[in-house]
C-alpha cells in the first residue's frame, strides 16, 4: 500500500504540531507504522490522501453511528451554516435537542450542552462536589472520562485511597480527592467509601480499556451505595450514549444514574458533549444555581443541527436492530476465523461496541484487560490496514459498528481478518 503522502505529512505535522498530532492515539504509537491521514469519508468508509480506502470502525471514536458525510446530516449543516455559525446567543434548536436528550434518557431532567465529553465529565464532578458539598470522586481503573485533572489519576498504591497523578501537571493536592479502584468490584468500592464521597463516575459499559462489560449486581451496586451514603452516581455515557439503546446503557440497564454525561454521537460528529441529571442537581448550575460553568461555543447551532438530525434517524423504529444484527454476524465471523486459524481471542462486545483481546483470560477489568497481547495486536491492526481496514491504532479501544456499514463490508473485513489471523499464526 502506498502511504507516501501519509508519511510526509506525518514528518511536517510533526514539525508544528506535538507529535504530530491533535490527540495522542491518532499517532499509531501503541501499534507502530506511520498514522494515515484521512482527507475524505463517505457511508462506511474513509480515504487517506493517498488514496487508500479503508472500511472504517472506528468511526470517529463512535461518533459517526450514521457513516461519513451522511447526506441529510450534510444538508441540514449547510443550511444551519447559511444562517450563521455562532452567535454566543440562546438559538431555538439547542432547545429542541436538550428536550430530544430529555425524552430519551431515562436520568435526564434537564441538561446543558458544553463542547466535549471532557468538558462535560468535568462539569459533572464540579456539579456533584457542589451539590454535594463534598470533595472525593471514586473512579475505576481502566475507565476513560477525558483528561480534565481530577481524571487523570491511577490507583494509588495498596490500599492507599490516594490517588496519584497518572499525568505531569497535576498537583498532588487534586490527585488526592480521586480514588481509583478495579471495575467490577464492589467490595473495593465499599472499603474506600465515606460521607466525604462527591460521586462515583463509571463507564457502565466501558469503551476505554476495551470494551468491558459490568457483571451482575456491579451498576446496582454502585446505585445502591451511592445511595446510601448520599454521593451522587455519574454514567459516563460520551460513548455509550445512543449507542447501546437509544436511552443508552441506562437504559439497558434500567439503572437511573444522578448525572449523565454524554458526546460522540449527539454532535453527529461535530464538537460537542452535555451533562444532564435530576432537575434539583442540575439547577445548582449557574445562572440559577452557584455552580458555574460557561462556553463560548456551548449549543453551537451548527452542531446542534447535526447532533438533532443523527438522534431523529436513530429515533427510527428498527436502527438498533440493523445494528445489533450485523454487529453479530461480525463478531461471529471473527471468532471462527480465530478458531479455524487456531488464534487465542476473546471478544468483549455490547450492542455496536466491542474489542478483540489476544488473551484467554476472560477480560473483566483493565488488569485482565492488560494480558492481552500487545505485539499481536499490532501485527493484526497492520494486517488488516494495509488490507484496507481501519481499527482503533489500540488493543484497549473499540471497534464501533454504524448504519452504514454493509453486508458486503462485513464480508469483506471477515476475509480480511482470516488473513491477518493466518499470518498471526
Ligand atoms: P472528548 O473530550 O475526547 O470529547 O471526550 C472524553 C471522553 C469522555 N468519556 C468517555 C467515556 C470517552 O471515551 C471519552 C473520549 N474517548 C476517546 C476514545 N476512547 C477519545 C479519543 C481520543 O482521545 O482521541
Amino acid at each position: 500500500m502506498n502511504i507516501q503522502e501519509s508519511r510526509i505529512l506525518f514528518e511536517k505535522a510533526k514539525e508544528y504540531i506535538p507529535g504530530g498530532v491533535n490527540s495522542p492515539v491518532r499517532a499509531f504509537k501503541s501499534v507502530g507504522g506511520t498514522p494515515r491521514f484521512i482527507n475524505k469519508g463517505n457511508g462506511s468508509k474513509i480515504f487517506d490522501v493517498d488514496g487508500n480506502s479503508y472500511i472504517d470502525y472506528i468511526c470517529s471514536w463512535g461518533a459517526i453511528i450514521l457513516g461519513h458525510a451522511e447526506i441529510s446530516v450534510i444538508s441540514a449543516v449547510r443550511d444551519a451554516m447559511e444562517n450563521g455559525t455562532s452567535f454566543g446567543a440562546a438559538t431555538p434548536l439547542e432547545v429542541e435537542l436538550a428536550e430530544t436528550i430529555v425524552d430519551a434518557v431515562p436520568g435526564i431532567e434537564q441538561v446543558r450542552l458544553v463542547s466535549s465529553g471532557t468538558e462535560a465529565v468535568m462539569s459533572a464532578i464540579r456539579l456533584a462536589r457542589g451539590y454535594t458539598n463534598r470533595n472525593r470522586i471514586i473512579k475505576f481503573e481502566g475507565c476513560y472520562h477525558g483528561h480534565a485533572d481530577s481524571m487523570l489519576i491511577k490507583a494509588g498504591s495498596g490500599a492507599a485511597t490516594f490517588g496519584i497523578p497518572d499525568s505531569l501537571g497535576i498537583p498532588a493536592d487534586i490527585a488526592k480527592y480521586t480514588t481509583v479502584v478495579p471495575y467490577n468490584d464492589l467490595e473495593a468500592v465499599k472499603q474506600v467509601m465515606d460521607t466525604d464521597v462527591a460521586a462515583i463516575i463509571v463507564e457502565p459499559v466501558c469503551g476505554n480499556m476495551g470494551v468491558v462489560l459490568p457483571q451482575e449486581g456491579f451498576l446496582e451496586g454502585l446505585r445502591e451505595i451511592t445511595t446510601e451514603y448520599g454521593s451522587l452516581l455519574i454514567f459516563d455515557e460520551v460513548i455509550t450514549g445512543f449507542r447501546l439503546s437509544y436511552g443508552g446503557a441506562q437504559q439497558v440497564y434500567g439503572i437511573t444514574p444522578d448525572i449523565t454525561c454524554l458526546g460522540k454521537i449527539i454532535g453527529g460528529g461535530f464538537p460537542i458533549g452535555a451533562y444532564g441529571g435530576k432537575r434539583e442537581i442540575m439547577e445548582c448550575i449557574s445562572p440559577i444555581g452557584g455552580v458555574y460553568q460557561a462556553g463560548t461555543l456551548s449549543g453551537n447551532p451548527v452542531a446542534v443541527q447535526a447532533g438533532l438530525i443523527t438522534l431523529k434517524m436513530l429515533s427510527i423504529i428498527g436502527v438498533y436492530e440493523f445494528l445489533d444484527k450485523h454487529t453479530t454476524k461480525l463478531v461471529d465471523g471473527i471468532q471462527k476465523a480465530a478458531k479455524k486459524a487456531g488464534v487465542t481471542i476473546t471478544i468483549n462486545r455490547m450492542a455496536s461496541m466491542f474489542s478483540v483481546f489476544f488473551t484467554e483470560t476472560s477480560v473483566t477489568n483493565y488488569s485482565t484487560a492488560m494480558t492481552s497481547d500487545s505485539e499481536k495486536y499490532a501485527a493484526f491492526f497492520n494486517s488488516l490496514l494495509n488490507d484496507g481496514i481501519y481499527l482503533p491504532p489500540s488493543r484497549l479501544e473499540a471497534w464501533f459498528v454504524g448504519l452504514a456499514h454493509t453486508a458486503e463490508d462485513i464480508e469483506q473485513t471477515i476475509e480480511t481478518v482470516e488473513r491477518a489471523f493466518s499470518r498471526l499464526k
